[in-house]
């Protein structure tokens, strides 16, 4: 089994419903279980001019090697008819593995620890919720991270925002 960081964004139909069921679908996964979700956050867009966005991150307990996982995370996508036209435009559904253990990764499908990682509040504080005392393969710690990446343009949504809250 490995510990796998999933970063979760939408800005299109309903963000907040989106990211709540895509939280659903990564439960159900096969050969896999949800660790922790954090909480929710709307934030401010990053790249072209496009509506806020709602993030969070997902922590899963998987068998699945990381081109299974990245298969499975995209299938998911699809479902929510996640369509690419604008690189960092506008999706309905954004599922990026951020960490995978302690792996490196160096693939034409997918490169971890996510690139952008380090430099995103929307990806680092909600990570925080979940794993205040993680480490990056490279040895960086969140906290270190934290310290150099404003709140700024992050709300945290209480718990009773989400749609089919339980
Ligand atoms: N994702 C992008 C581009 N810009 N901005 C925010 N706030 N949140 C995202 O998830 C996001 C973004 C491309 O993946
Ligand atoms: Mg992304
Ligand atoms: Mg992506």
């Amino acid at each position: 089994m490995a510990l796998a960081y999933i970063g979760l964004g939408s800005n299109l139909e309903d963000p907040l419903a989106q990211v709540t069921r895509a939280f659903d679908e990564l439960a159900a996964l096969e050969h896999t279980a949800l660790v922790a979700r954090s909480p929710v956050y709307s934030s401010l867009p990053i790249g072209p001019e496009q509506p806020d966005y709602i993030n969070a991150v997902a922590l899963l307990d998987t068998q699945l090697k990381p081109l299974a996982l990245l298969d499975a995370l995209q299938s998911i996508e699809q479902a929510h008819q996640r369509v690419r036209i604008q690189h960092w435009g506008p999706r309905t559904l954004d599922l990026d593995i951020l960490l995978y253990d302690n792996q490196i990764i160096q693939h034409p499908r997918l490169t971890v620890p996510h690139p952008y990682l380090t430099q995103r509040g929307f990806v680092l504080y909600p990570l925080a919720d979940i794993s205040p005392n993680l480490q990056l393969p490279d040895g960086q710690t969140l906290q270190a991270l934290l310290h150099q990446c404003p709140f700024e343009g992050l709300v945290q949504l209480p718990d009773n925002c989400l749609p089919n809250h339980r």
